[in-house]
């Protein structure tokens, strides 16, 4: 049909003068389907255009009426539908999920009381800490204005350009340069409202929150040279791996925490709670648990849900206010600017995936592409043929009052010196990680400093390091050749006193006694379960039933996923004549997008996988990327002929019936598979096993 809802009789070819001749511009179908293709664009977002969402409800706990009046948060029977939206930051729509960045991680809540919208990130601090300084940043992230390269990635000169001259983003690059900034899967990330909010009771009291989602299934991500490769292999993994989760029934689940700050203790802490660059750690005060966030269902259409989709933070109910921290005051501008160009008018709230369920009314008319049909003569108010509608609502009947604060001030351009510790927080980050996680920030340091072309960059940004950390400078300045500059070169841009000078202001180094919090290492994070993980069973024909089914069943009661691995596609036949269906060839899968590798016995397909070096290679890299791996069997010849063979673990250990279980390594000549299995499915709980790192230098 055509969008008239004329039948179309001939979809296939357009309207011409005799067969091979000219098409008549007459053909109004053809034109009708041409015009409406040509415009099926829209502006991709300025930040965060590369996404993915799901649908799915929250749950309260129990009422947090003492808190917040907000409605939502009263009732545990009350199932709040929600739309969740992940994305990369600096990356275009069709760039890849496994760049290093910070993620998004909206949420927009269908309450009874109107929409309301949390709008995080997987990062609990920002890089900035004024709005006036937003369009700087991503310009400078962005692809470079001359040529346009590179695509979603910050090595680059005006990244590092911007960042050393800013050193209130010192705690931020911390993170970014972290695994934080490389996740498993969006359903193993926190996320974080970053600013402070308010919540506000019944009776008007107010008290300051930080907002929290902490994933069931842990934090967990992989490594760096792994997410490049899955950048080639599948740059939709998370994508993927979400929209797959749903589909199999294995719904992603975090628990809605919130840390509560009385009003009266607002300056008790050596940070400022307006300043985004500054986390409240965990061990301060609390993260209490209030409510769960399940998703359950994919979008049926992805243009339709997940890209005009427009969160903004101040989509907000009662009970929930915001706070003056200069970011999230821009903020409030920006996302409904935004929107207007991006979804081509004021009425985008029209769009289904944006309409509140709770029903609005006003005296908003017209616009672009108005859906709704208004009724009367009445669009003002207050007026008395309307009979005075819409109504005012009072507060106690749900009208939403802005918390009442006490503003005294001259309107002045400045920053408050509260604000102007910049490298404490970013030290108390660096040292509670474990070694290993140091070891990937100074490696990712090096990395991103090594895509830098000017060496001035490189140096500045090293004397920065220094301020923070000097075994941290010292170790990234040796990575790129050069030592770490004796003083920085002055003035650095940063918040200056409003009666300060440039020349003579200098943030100063970390200071405080550091200690750590260990709520910031991944290390610390839930390692008890394997459920959906994916894990590669390499196989070819002759492969031994018993290991095969024992394992397969052992792993899929454990809630993991086992997928076989051959060298080609099709069906194999098992030693017993079994016919058993391949998921993937070497060809299509790699190691880089699985958990884990099992490698059982059978001599026939052990046989066969020695003589593919791409089978050796699913080894070497697994081992590489401090994976749980397992053999049983005559698979522990395969180990043996890859790169593990030089390995000690893998000798004459795993002979008989005993189970070797190393680091990640598990092995048994003989033992029965159940058991291999438990120590295996332990293992992979572990998620990797990064000692293994340092020890071995995998040429993979
Ligand atoms: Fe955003 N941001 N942002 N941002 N942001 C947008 O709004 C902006 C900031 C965040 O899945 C845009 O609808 C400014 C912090 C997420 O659709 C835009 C500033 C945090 C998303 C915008 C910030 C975020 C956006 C682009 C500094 C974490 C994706 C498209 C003052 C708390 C939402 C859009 C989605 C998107 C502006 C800083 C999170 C341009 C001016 C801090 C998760 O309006």
């Amino acid at each position: 049909m055509t969008n008239q809802g004329l039948r179309i009789n001939d979809n296939q070819n357009s309207l011409k003068a005799g067969e091979r001749g000219a098409t008549l511009l007459e053909d109004f179908i053809l034109r009708e389907k041409i015009t409406h293709f040509d415009h099926e664009r829209i502006p991709e977002r300025i930040v965060h255009a590369r996404g993915a969402a799901a649908h799915g409800v929250f749950q309260v706990y129990e009422s947090m009426a003492e808190y917040t009046k907000a409605g939502f948060l009263q009732n545990p029977k009350v199932k709040t539908p929600v739309f969740v939206r992940f994305s990369t930051v600096a990356g275009s729509r069709g760039s890849t999920d496994m760049a290093r960045d910070v993620r998004g991680f909206s949420v927009k809540f269908y309450t009874e009381e109107g929409v309301y919208d949390l709008v995080g990130n997987n990062i609990p601090v920002f890089f900035i800490q004024d709005a006036i300084k937003f369009p700087d940043l991503i310009h400078a992230v962005k692809p470079e204005p001359h040529h346009e390269m590179p695509q979603a990635a910050s090595a680059h000169d005006t990244f590092w350009d911007f960042i050393s001259l800013m050193p209130e983003s010192m705690h931020m690059i911390m993170w970014v340069m972290s695994d934080r900034a490389i996740p498993r899967s969006f359903r193993m990330m926190e996320g974080f409202g970053v600013h402070t909010f308010r919540f506000i009771n019944e009776e008007g009291k107010g008290r300051f929150v930080k907002f929290h989602w902490k994933p069931l299934l842990g934090v967990h991500s992989v490594a760096w040279d792994e997410a490049q490769k899955i950048s080639g292999k599948d740059p939709d993994f998370h994508r993927r791996d979400l929209w797959e989760a749903i589909d199999g029934g294995d719904y992603p689940e975090w628990e809605f925490g919130v840390q509560i700050v009385e009003e009266e203790d607002e300056h008790k802490f050596d940070f400022d709670l307006l300043d985004a660059t500054k986390i409240i750690p965990e061990e301060l005060v609390p993260v209490r648990r209030i409510g769960k966030l399940t998703l359950d269902r994919n979008p049926d259409n992805f243009f339709a849900e997940t890209e005009q989709v427009a969160f903004n933070p101040g989509h907000l109910v009662p009970g929930i206010d915001l706070t003056n921290d200069p970011l999230l005051q821009g903020r409030l501008f920006s996302y409904t600017d935004t929107q207007l160009i991006r979804l081509g008018g004021p009425n985008w709230h029209e769009i289904p995936i944006n309409r509140p369920v709770a029903p609005a009314h006003n005296n908003q008319r017209d616009g672009h592409m108005r859906q709704t049909i208004n009724q009367g003569r009445v669009s003002y108010h207050p007026n008395s043929l309307g009979g005075g509608c819409p109504m005012q609502a009072k507060e106690s009947m749900g009208g939403f009052v802005t918390h009442t604060e006490r503003i005294e001030s001259h309107k002045i351009r400045a920053r408050s010196e509260s604000f102007f510790d910049h490298f404490n927080q970013a030290a108390l980050f660096f040292n509670s990680q474990s070694e290993p996680e140091k070891d990937h920030i100074v490696k990712a340091l090096r990395f991103e400093l090594g895509k830098v072309e000017v060496p001035a960059i490189r140096e500045r940004m090293v004397g920065v390091l220094a301020q923070v950390d000097k075994t941290l400078a010292s170790r990234v300045a040796e990575g790129l050749g050069i030592g770490v500059p004796a003083k920085l070169d002055a003035p650095l841009n940063m918040s200056i006193p409003a009666d300060g000078d440039a020349k003579d202001f200098q943030p100063k180094p970390a200071n405080k006694p550091i200690g750590s919090s260990p709520a910031l290492s991944m290390a610390n994070t839930v390692k008890d379960t394997v459920k959906t993980r994916k894990v590669a069973v390499l196989a070819a024909d002759g492969v031994d039933d018993a290991a095969l089914s024992g394992m397969k069943g052992a792993l899929t009661a454990a809630g993991a996923q086992a997928k076989i691995v051959a060298p080609r596609l099709g069906n194999l036949t098992s030693a017993k004549g079994k016919e058993v269906k391949i998921d993937f060839s070497l060809l299509t899968a790699s190691s880089v997008l699985f958990d884990a590798v099992y490698v059982p016995g059978g001599e026939k397909s052990v046989a066969t996988l020695k003589g593919e070096a791409d089978a050796l290679h699913f080894i070497n890299e697994a081992y590489k990327h401090c994976k749980t791996i397992a053999a049983t069997g005559a698979g522990v010849e395969l180990l043996r002929a890859s790169y593990l063979g030089a390995n000690k673990t893998i000798g004459e250990n795993g002979e008989g019936d005993k189970i070797v279980a190393d680091e990640g390594i598990v092995i048994s000549r003989d033992a029965p598979v159940v058991k291999v299995a438990a120590a295996f499915i332990n293992a992979i709980a572990q998620h990797r096993h990064w000692g293994r790192e340092k020890k071995d230098q995998v040429p993979a």
